[in-house]
Formats: C-alpha cells, structure tokens, sequence
C-alpha cells in the first residue's frame, strides 16, 4: 500500500493526480500546513525539510519526499505515464524537469514576497518573466500537439498542478492552447477525483 501525505499546494497535488491517473491503491493523509503539522515530531521523522508531498510505499520499505522524485518513482515502478522510447521520453524529461526546477520554484518566491511587508519587486518580476516565458513555449507546444511530451505524461502533471494553482497570479489565461490543455487534463476523471479530495482547492 502507498500512503500519500500532503496537501493541495500545486506541489502537494502533483502525486495525487498521478495516484488516481495509475488507478493504485493508496491512503491519503492530509498534512494541515495552516497548523503547522509539517513541522510536528511524527512528520519531521518522515521529512526532516518539513515539506509536503511524501509517499511511504510499504512494498519497497520506502519513504520518499520531493513531489517530482514521487513521480518519477510511481512512473517508473509502473512503467507508465513515461515513454519507454529514449527520444520521447527526453521529450518528457525536457517538460518536466523545466516545471520542476525552474517554474516552480519562481512560483514560491511570487507566493512568499505577495506575504512580505516590504516585497521585492525587481525579483517578483523576474520570476514572473521565467514562468511566462515556459508558458510562452509550452504554449506554441501545444498548438500542434494535445500534450506536452506528445502522449499524456508526468510533464502535463507537473505543469497542470502549477497552472491550476498560480494561473491567475502570473496570467495563464494569455495562453489560448495552454489554456485549452489546461481544460483538458482539468477534465479527466482521474485529476477531478484528485481536486475533489480537497474541495476547497
Ligand atoms: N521541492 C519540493 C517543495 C516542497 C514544498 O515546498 N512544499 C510546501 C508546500 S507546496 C510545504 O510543505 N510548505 C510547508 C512549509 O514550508 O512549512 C517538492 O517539489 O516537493
């Protein structure tokens, strides 16, 4: 069994999605980040960074945080939602590992300085900048295909998360075939079985 502790920040939601995508069984534990249940002693002992998502899956004797580690690992250990052919799979990579260590991170410093007294604006811009300018490629991507890395894949995840949870803080909306993915993926049973654990997402 997999046990999925998180919550439905754009990172939290990303192994939920892929969970209900594979059709595994799993158990879901919502972490309250409002009360700080992140940084209490039980979770601190599965993640010493304090951060949501973490899997522990008891047919590996695994604990595992960083949402795109999980998803790498769910992909792999099922050999789905990540192409085997090498060229189409950089492809993936490609998408996925932009998101994940570029975009996302940019969307975090956005939602921390928007919470700060005295905010940074030459660094708010920046990352404004670097989230557009993926959307701006992912958007001519997207006019000649219906997914990212071509078939559905862990790449139109990670992205799907992100834009759902800070598309209108940095315009998505300027995006007409990003934003018709995004009603795409937003449609699909498995990512509205996702967002409905947490209705209030
Ligand atoms: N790079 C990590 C980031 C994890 C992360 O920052 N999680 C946030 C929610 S999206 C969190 O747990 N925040 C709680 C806190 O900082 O106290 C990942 O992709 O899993």
């Amino acid at each position: 069994m997999i046990h999925l502790y998180t919550a439905p920040t754009g990172n939290g939601m990303k192994p939920l999605i892929l969970l209900e995508e594979l059709g595994l069984p799993y158990t879901l534990v919502p972490v309250d980040l409002e009360r700080g249940e992140q940084k209490e002693a039980a979770f601190s002992r599965l993640n010493p960074a304090r951060h949501i998502p973490v899997i522990r899956d008891d047919s590996n004797d695994l604990v595992l945080a960083e949402s795109g580690a999980i998803l790498l690992y769910l992909a792999e250990k099922t050999r789905r939602l990540l192409p085997a052919d090498p060229r189409d799979r950089a492809s993936v990579y490609h998408w996925f590992f932009a998101q994940v260590t570029n975009v996302d991170p940019r969307g975090m410093i956005v939602a921390t300085l928007e919470r700060l007294e005295a905010p940074c604006p030459e660094l708010a811009e920046d990352a404004r900048q670097a989230v557009r300018g993926f959307w701006q490629e992912a958007d001519s991507a997207l006019e000649h295909s219906d997914y990212l890395g071509g078939a559905f894949s862990i790449a139109d995840i990670v992205a799907y998360a992100f834009v759902r949870r800070h598309g209108g803080r940095f315009g998505s909306g300027d995006f007409p075939a990003l934003v018709r993915w995004s009603e795409r993926i937003a449609a699909r049973p498995a990512v509205r079985v996702a967002y409905g654990k947490f209705p209030a997402s």
